[in-house]
Formats: C-alpha cells, sequence, structure tokens
C-alpha cells in the first residue's frame, strides 16, 4: 500500500561529532523526505530506556545508551510516500559492515552503536517514537514547490 507516513530519525552522536549531519539531512532532502520536525535533543537515561526497551537484556545495552548521551542528538520527523520503509531503506541496515553499499550507514560508517542514525522501523514505532520525541507543535504542515513531484499524481 503506498500511503503519506511519517517517521522519527535520530542522528547519533557519531554523526554530530564526524560533522555528517549535513551530508545526512542532504540524503533525505535529495530523497524527496519533507523535514516537518528538526531539533537538537538532549537524551536521558529514562528517555533511553522506552526507546531502546527491546534491547533492555543485551550486553551493550549500558554502553549504548552512553553512547547516545555523548553529544546532543539532532531528532527529524520526515514525511512522504512510505516513509517508514523508504528512510530504512535509504538508512540500510543495522551493522554498517552488512548494509547494501549506497545506503548511508554502508557508505559513512563502519561499526555498532556508531552508525550514525535511528530510523523508526514500523508505523507503529514511528506513532510512538514522534510523540516520543516531538510535541505537536513542533510538527508543520507546509507546502513545497517540489509536492507536485513528490506527492502530486505524477504524470
Ligand atoms: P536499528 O538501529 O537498525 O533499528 P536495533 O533497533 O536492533 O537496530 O538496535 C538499536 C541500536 O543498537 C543500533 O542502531 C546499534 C545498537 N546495536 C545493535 N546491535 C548491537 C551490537 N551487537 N553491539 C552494539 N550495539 C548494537
Ligand atoms: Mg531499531
Amino acid at each position: 500500500m503506498t500511503e503519506i507516513q511519517r517517521t522519527l530519525v535520530l542522528l547519533k552522536p557519531d554523526a554530530l561529532q564526524r560533522d555528517l549531519l549535513g551530508e545526512i539531512i542532504s540524503r533525505f532532502e535529495k530523497k524527496g523526505m519533507k523535514i516537518i520536525g528538526l531539533k537538537l535533543i538532549r537524551l536521558t537515561e529514562e528517555l533511553l530506556d522506552e526507546h531502546y526497551a527491546h534491547l533492555s537484556d543485551k550486553p551493550f545495552f549500558g554502553s549504548l545508551k552512553q553512547f547516545m548521551m555523548q553529544t546532543p542528538v539532532v531528532g527529524m520527523v520526515l514525511e512522504g510516500y512510505n516513509a517508514v520503509s523508504e528512510v530504512r531503506k535509504l538508512v540500510g541496515s543495522t551493522n554498517p559492515r552488512e548494509a547494501d553499499a549506497g545506503t548511508i550507514r554502508a557508505d559513512l560508517s563502519m561499526n555498532v552503536p556508531s552508525n550514525l542514525i535511528h530510523a523508526s522501523d514500523s508505523l507503529e514505532s514511528a506513532a510512538k517514537e514522534l510523540r516520543r520525541f516531538f510535541k505537536d507543535h513542533e510538527l508543520f504542515s507546509y507546502k513545497k514547490i517540489t509536492d507536485m513531484y513528490h506527492i502530486g499524481e505524477g504524470i
């Protein structure tokens, strides 16, 4: 099914430290994803316990949380056709050394947890994660000239 969706992206501390924020944001822009929310977020242990709850029994859980708190992260909400799966496709597999060439993780990173990006993995988690990191008034609806190409009926 094709539908307009919203998804949550975090640019992790390694993206900030390595000066890759612009490059990564640019890839989403070039794809045609609309940025409808964007801010720096200082993650807390409480937020990370919730966000990474599915990993709480892993041996790397503590170091993952420490890594995510090294610097602020960039939080983004992206909107577009099938945004959840399209963004995951651009991001690539969790392990950058197994990710397909051309994906952001394969092209720009080498390791976990420093794989640059978090992106929601399903429509359900996108809805939860949007609420976790953004208030309603921090999300914006607006028209762009390029809407006719990216979300128009096509020719
Ligand atoms: P993804 O970020 O692709 O959705 P995930 O939700 O399974 O992957 O894991 C969240 C993050 O945890 C991942 O981006 C990097 C880190 N991570 C995953 N597996 C790891 C491992 N074996 N060692 C260290 N960090 C790991
Ligand atoms: Mg995940």
